[in-house]
């Protein structure tokens, strides 16, 4: 999988996000030549810890850190210029240099101010309307994903037609502000420093949307390309290519725990229509998958624990995973393995292989619960079902093996794993009927098992 010429390698998140994918992402470059972003936007939170040093990636492709990789925004990302290019600047202070290296697709929608201020606004209408809120990173992307499907979205390369930007700004700030005044006048928002300076008199000042949009438009137009060509020569000459997934397949807007799920399509499929390339360029999907189970937001999640009382082995994940959302500091929701979850997630992405990242986080807990099905209604089922009301309704089935005491941190061959610890890995690559082919015993780069 690491070393073959000229294969393409889609790594995708299996369960609720923040499963690793960065840190894999990170270690399979050594010998790729490009890394593509295809959904999702700056929700996003990638941590990376390369010789002790953590870096926290939200929109630039985690191929960064390696020197001379190219890396593309394709398509299929919704595109915040002021966070892009405070990434880059972030990045470049610590010496690693981006401009050179990074594409984004003329193609992909823009982010505006007044997403993120849609966002906010439409969590509290759920919340006084009395339906649970999605738990949004409150980011825009819903938002700005909706403006692209009514087609109606500014593009990156509007940017470089200052007048056509400003009609079509316009046109789109007249249609939110309509909504925006009834939100603003109806609910106290908390919308943060950041957002209040665009927001005058209940609505959102095109002046001040524009004038920033330009200022950044000087930035972002060297870096606008052809993505979609610039893949298929790189594939044509010989390249290795990965296509790093975001968030996670329960999270897909179709496949997911809807309507609790971010707007985009998070499966591998989309690694071909969110970069511009044929289905047939995708050789490999990787599946990186905890050895537990996180949620961050709102939404069913069936081998939840409780995770805030010291001694349970919830508590033990939260704390030992150190399970903060990476973007908006939020806790996440810990629990048990679930196969039945994975089983679903595997055929949705056609996995080819797994990864099974944190398993350390799991030392020393005495036993372990791995979820091998439901009850649902009456009849047990195998395999997660769709949508979220029907997920609320299931009631884990589980086996129960024997934890291990011994240390895995930093253990770098399959081997070396305690005897319990491989059973635990066999049971999963059985249950879910996927190989096991990396395992990830720490955050860093060199604590990475190839499963032969
Ligand atoms: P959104 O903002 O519209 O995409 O939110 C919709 C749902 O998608 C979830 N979501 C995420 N889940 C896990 N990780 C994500 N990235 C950050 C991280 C999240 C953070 O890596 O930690 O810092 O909170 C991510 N992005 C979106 C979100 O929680 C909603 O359930
Ligand atoms: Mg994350």
């Amino acid at each position: 999988m690491k070393t073959t010429n000229g294969r393409n390698v889609v790594v995708v998140g299996t369960q609720w996000g923040d499963e690793g994918k960065g840190k894999l992402v990170d270690w399979l470059t050594e010998s790729a030549q490009g890394v593509v972003r295809f959904q999702g936007g700056h929700n996003a939170g990638h941590t990376l810890v390369i010789n002790g040093v953590k870096t926290a990636l939200h929109l630039i492709p985690s191929g960064i850190m390696r020197p001379g990789v190219k890396c593309y925004i394709g398509n299929g990302v919704v595109l915040s210029c002021a966070k892009l290019l405070e990434e880059i600047e972030g990045l470049e202070k610590a010496g690693v240099q981006v401009r050179d290296r990074l594409r984004i697709s003329e193609a992909c929608p823009l982010i505006l101010p007044f997403h993120a201020v849609l966002d906010v606004a439409r969590e509290a209408a759920r919340a006084s309307g009395g339906s649970e809120k999605i738990g949004t990173t409150g980011r825009g992307i819903g938002p700005a994903y909706e403006d692209k499907i009514a087609r109606r979205a500014l593009r990156v390369q509007d940017l470089k037609y200052p007048e056509r930007f400003a009609t079509k700004l316009r046109e789109l700030l007249a249609l939110h502000n309509l909504v925006l005044t009834t939100f603003l006048d109806s609910a106290k928002l908390e919308f943060g420093e950041t957002l209040l300076p665009y927001l005058k008199d209940g609505a959102v000042q095109f002046d001040v949307v524009y004038e920033e949009a330009m200022r950044h438009a000087q930035q972002i137009l060297p870096m606008m390309a052809d993505v979609s060509r610039e893949l298929n020569e790189a594939h044509l000459n010989g390249a290795n290519l990965l296509f790093e997934g975001a968030q996670g397949t329960l999270l897909d807007v179709d496949h997911g725990t809807y309507p609790y799920v971010t707007s985009s399509n998070t499966v591998a499929g989309n690694a071909a229509s969110g970069s511009g390339v044929g289905p047939g360029m995708l050789h490999y999907v990787l599946g990186i998958t905890k050895a537990y189970c996180t949620r961050v937001g709102g939404g069913p999640f069936p081998t939840e624990l409780d995770w805030e009382t010291p001694g349970t082995p919830g508590y033990h994940m939260s704390t030992v995973g150190a399970e903060k959302g990476v973007t908006t500091g939020r806790s996440r929701r810990c629990g048990w393995f679930d196969a039945a979850l994975l089983k679903r997630s595997a055929q949705v992405n056609g996995l080819s292989g797994l990864c099974i990242t944190k398993l350390d986080v799991l030392d020393g807990l005495s036993e372990l619960l791995l979820c091998v099905g439901y009850e649902l209604d009456g009849e047990t089922i195998d395999i997660l079902p769709l949508g979220a009301d029907e997920i609320a309704r299931c009631k884990p089935v589980y086996e129960t093996m024997e934890g291990w005491s011994e240390s895995t941190v930093g253990v770098t061959e399959y081997d070396k794993l305690p005897i319990n610890a491989r059973l635990y890995l066999q049971r999963i690559a059985h249950a879910t009927g996927v190989p096991i082919h990396v395992v990830s015993t720490s955050p860093d780069r060199d604590h990475t098992i190839m499963v032969r």
